[in-house]
């Protein structure tokens, strides 16, 4: 398949002004009438009529009136162009498609028996012939057609301004959308659902319709999205001054979806798992995740839909700065300085275990790509977490009113546009009066940069010197970098923890200051600090201020010291994770030697005393208390041996709850939440801190834990408590006895939430991740009535994760778990290419492990590549890691 080149582009030749559309909605077949006028964009070096489209049956083109001949025009796998088209263009198409047997989940499919859209990126093209591409913007109207008693809902974008029936059992609902917009935010939705919906008040006093769409039986599970809604809309007004510019807001749920959500305009489609929720079937994690991704879709409204990408290799314009934004109105919702950390933390492990890991693998490529095969392989963790954090870097740099000023700017020069991530840099800029230049190549170059940070202390002078140098692996197809504009946040701790007074000779304005933001822009530079009474220790990079590794070597002492004292929290959590991981490597590395393993009292120490520190949040006890995950470990070392990491990790993860056991159940018992189930940020914090302990405790097997995890189970009057419960029985290495138990409690789940489709997603998760479970296991959970491949979900919880969280069962020796990955590709690459795609990449750092996997790896991958009819999609994934 083809490579499209971001130097290629080209503006379109035709613009087009309006955009009339009926649909005569049947699930086998739909109609679709559409009239777009267009008129020559004289600027374009591109001279032809360009239209795409894809799966459409083509029943009528007609040109300003006429129907276009056969020879006027030429189709070339997606892309249909008219030679010699006058200068104003009324195009009239008419197509048939096939929504029943959509089952990629792009384009018009069904669900359910409704009718859903999902246009994001190309799949607009699967509906009509179009200038699919996101920097054509145009008004859109309208008319849906259908059965009246199958489809009495008929949703469209914008406002409804006309409906009524046809007389012949159908039908009909007429939309128009007052914003201009590129076709990827088209969407309808038609079928049976119910709504909750409620006028809401915005700031400057006009009122506006909110309904949240689902399937019948399922308004018990709405208040929290309406909720989530409701505060995003306050929190933009208010930290962005950004006011809904719609009358109405809908969100609909549907169970089949390949992703979170799509903003499409006034008309979210979210994954059920991001919009459902109760105290019966969500957890405390389901809530955050809803209260996310509800915001996230909301705030596209501004960065996304009023102001849009370009083209597709701007997408991180829209989605680092959307994801920027819903971390922080998150981070603002909680309002406390620990849980703002908290948050951050949260982020920056996703950040380094899967972005950082993308980064250093075969899909590595810049927040700005340079080229794709298949842009759907494109929404990443780069284009989102690491643009995210590029836009953070901003915000360090800007402060608070300074990106405030620079947002501003970037919506006074760019709505209603289609524009790049360098007009949003340059507004960042301009704002400011800052000299951006350098920071360009955070967009440009790929890979994650390393800082090294090196340190002098001279008594004699009270100087002390920092050297930090940075430096950047190659990725594809960029082997040599440039330097980076990396804010590096700092502070320097005396002997008793506490921040000393900062004089830099860089930032003699800043003198006095405990935490500076020290600018490292070339490959190495040196800060000196004078007036410092004795040899200090370091605290860098505080808050994570930017997505690099950072080098530096502390001893036991010193990151003990900060653990218990640095003002910053998030490097107080970041002292642990480097104590935790330096034993981890070594325990790691003694496993792979056949030594007896051993932890020393300084690590317990240090974390009892976190453990017992009630002035601490629990949930920042809770991460602290965490240890890095088997895929973190894994980031250390060359050659990855996951059954040793693994075992090393349970080793720890033992021997802290043999040392620990008090303090864990009194961590338990003090946090136990009577009472009513809410999701707030205390009670959330508590569950998160007692069910770590009850994880620890059943790792320690003896009876009266058990029973501790049972009785949790039997009695959980929420999700939370109940699943953290089911995983510590179905983990617990005990009897017999204890086995048979577990799995009886797993049948009793599995009968009491059979109902709930998301419930069940978790049953099969909760198994898929348990080190018990072996690739046999998965092969028997796969013939289990209640699975399929066909809904992403479904196919999310048992498959990808088990390749993606079981590495010590999915790495077997014998190559097993990558046998199943080939067939579960291949199977997945006919249903749904995007779905298939994603779990393809399970297999993209195969080049990290010993040869003997490595081989078996090699021949799943090209078992896979040698599939005929393989997917754009799966072929770019598979062809990547194979060269
Ligand atoms: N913009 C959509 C993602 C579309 C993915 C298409 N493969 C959701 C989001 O980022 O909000
Ligand atoms: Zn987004």
């Amino acid at each position: 398949p083809p490579t499209i080149f971001r130097k290629d582009y080209v503006a379109p030749g035709f613009w087009v002004d309006t955009v009339e559309m009926g649909f005569d909605l049947d699930l086998h077949e739909t109609h679709v009438a559409t009239r777009i006028t267009m008129r020559r964009n004289h600027d374009s070096a591109e001279k032809d009529l360009v239209l795409f489209g894809a799966s459409l049956k083509l029943l009528q083109l007609r040109m300003n009136g006429v129907n276009l001949k056969k020879n006027a025009y030429t189709i070339d796998g997606e892309v249909m162009r008219i030679a010699n088209a006058p200068d104003e263009v009324t195009l009239e198409i008419e197509t048939l498609i096939k929504p029943l047997k959509n089952t990629s989940l792009s384009g018009l499919y069904a669900s359910n028996g409704n009718f859903i859209t999902q246009c994001e990126a190309e799949g607009f093209r699967k509906i009509t012939w179009f200038p699919d591409r996101p920097d054509v913007m145009a008004k859109y109207t309208v008319m849906l057609r259908a059965n009246k008693k199958k489809f009495p809902i008929l949703l469209g974008n914008g406002n409804l301004i006309e409906e009524g029936d046809l007389g012949d059992g159908r039908h009909f609902a007429k939309w128009e959308d007052p914003f201009k917009k590129p076709s990827y935010l088209f969407a309808l939705v038609a079928g049976k659902l119910v709504c909750q919906e409620e006028n809401y008040t915005l700031k400057s006093g006009r009122s506006v319709l909110l309904q949240v769409w689902v399937e019948d039986g399922n308004l018990d599970k709405t208040q929290h999205a309406m909720d989530s809604l409701k505060n995003s809309i306050r929190w933009d007004e208010e930290r962005f001054g950004l006011e809904l510019d719609l009358d109405r807001f809908m969100i609909v749920a549907t169970s089949d979806f390949n992703m979170g959500a799509m903003e499409n305009k006034g008309l979210n489609i979210f994954n059920t798992k991001y919009v459902l929720a109760n105290s019966r079937i969500a957890t405390d994690v389901d809530y955050a995740g809803i209260e996310s991704v509800v915001g996230h879709e909301y705030f596209h409204n501004w960065t996304g839909n009023r102001v849009t990408c370009r083209d597709w290799f701007q997408l991180s314009l829209k989605e680092g700065l959307t994801v920027f934004r819903d971390q922080e109105f998150s981070a603002d919702l909680v309002g406390t300085t620990t849980g703002r950390a908290v948050k951050r933390i949260e982020d920056v492990r996703v950040l380094r275990q899967v972005q950082f890991s993308e980064d250093a693998g075969p899909m590595a490529h810049p927040v700005r790509p340079d080229s794709f095969v298949e842009i759907n392989n494109f929404y990443t963790v780069t284009i989102y977490e690491k643009g995210s954090e590029v836009v953070r870097m901003y915000y360090t740099l800007l402060g608070h009113e300074g990106f405030r000023k620079g947002m501003d700017l970037y919506f006074a020069r760019h709505d209603g546009q289609a524009v790049e991530c360098d007009d949003f840099r340059a507004a960042m800029a301009d704002s400011s009066g800052r000299d951006l230049t350098q920071f360009e190549r955070w967009y440009s170059q790929s890979g994650t940069p390393r800082v090294k940070a090196e340190t002098t202390y001279d008594a004699e002078t009270q100087t002390y010197q920092l050297t930090l140098s940075q430096s950047c692996p190659a990725t594809p197809g960029q082997d040599e970098k440039l330097p980076f504009h990396i804010p590096v946040a700092m502070g320097l701790l005396d002997a008793e923890g506490k921040d000393i007074a900062l004089h830099c000779d860089a930032y003699s304005a800043l003198a006095g200051a405990t935490n500076l933001i020290l600018e490292l822009t070339e490959a190495s530079q040196t800060f000196t600090f004078t007036g410092v009474a004795a040899k200090p220790v370091p605290s860098l990079l505080r808050n994570f201020s930017a997505p690099v590794l950072l080098d530096i070597e502390y001893s036991d002492e010193e990151l003990g010291l900060l653990l218990a004292n640095d003002s910053d929290p998030f490097n107080r959590w970041e002292a642990g994770q480097r104590l935790a991981t330096r034993r981890l490597v070594k325990l790691t590395k003694a496993v792979q030697a056949g030594e007896t393993l051993e932890l020393d009292s300084m690590f317990i120490e240090a974390l009892r005393a976190t453990l017992v520190n009630e002035s601490l949040d629990p949930s920042f006890r809770e991460l602290v208390l965490t240890l890095p995950s088997e895929a973190m470990i894994a980031e250390e070392f060359d050659v990855v041996d996951p059954q040793a990491i693994h075992t090393a990790r349970q080793f720890v993860r033992t021997a802290l709850t043999q040392h620990l056991r008090a303090e864990f159940l009194s961590a338990y018992e003090a946090n136990l939440t009577p009472g009513q189930y809410t999701p707030d940020a205390i009670s959330m914090a508590k569950r998160a801190l007692k069910n770590l302990a009850l994880s620890y405790l059943s790792a320690w097997s003896d009876e009266s834990t058990f029973e501790l995890a049972q009785t949790q189970f039997d009695e959980a009057e929420n999700m939370t408590d109940r699943l953290a419960a089911l995983s510590a029985l179905t983990n617990f290495h005990g009897t017999e006895t204890q086995a048979n138990a577990a799995a009886q409690s797993l049948k009793k789940f599995y009968k009491d939430f059979k109902k709930e489709a998301l419930v069940i997603d978790k049953w099969f998760m909760l198994q898929a991740v348990a080190d018990t479970t072996d690739v046999a296991k998965v092969r028997e959970l796969m013939e289990h009535k209640a699975f399929t491949l066909g809904n992403p979900n479904r196919a999310r919880s048992l498959t990808f994760s088990f390749c993606n969280g079981n590495p010590s069962r999915f790495h077997a020796a014998d190559g097993s778990g990558y046998a199943l990955w080939a067939e579960l590709v291949i199977e997945l690459n006919k249903i749904n290419p995007q779905v298939a795609a994603r779990l393809a990449r399970s297999l993209d750092r195969w080049k990290k492990y010993p040869l003997h996997l490595q081989e078996h790896m090699k021949l799943a991958l090209e078992k896979v590549a040698a599939t005929k009819k393989l997917s754009k999609d799966v072929a770019e994934v598979i062809g990547k890691a194979l060269a």
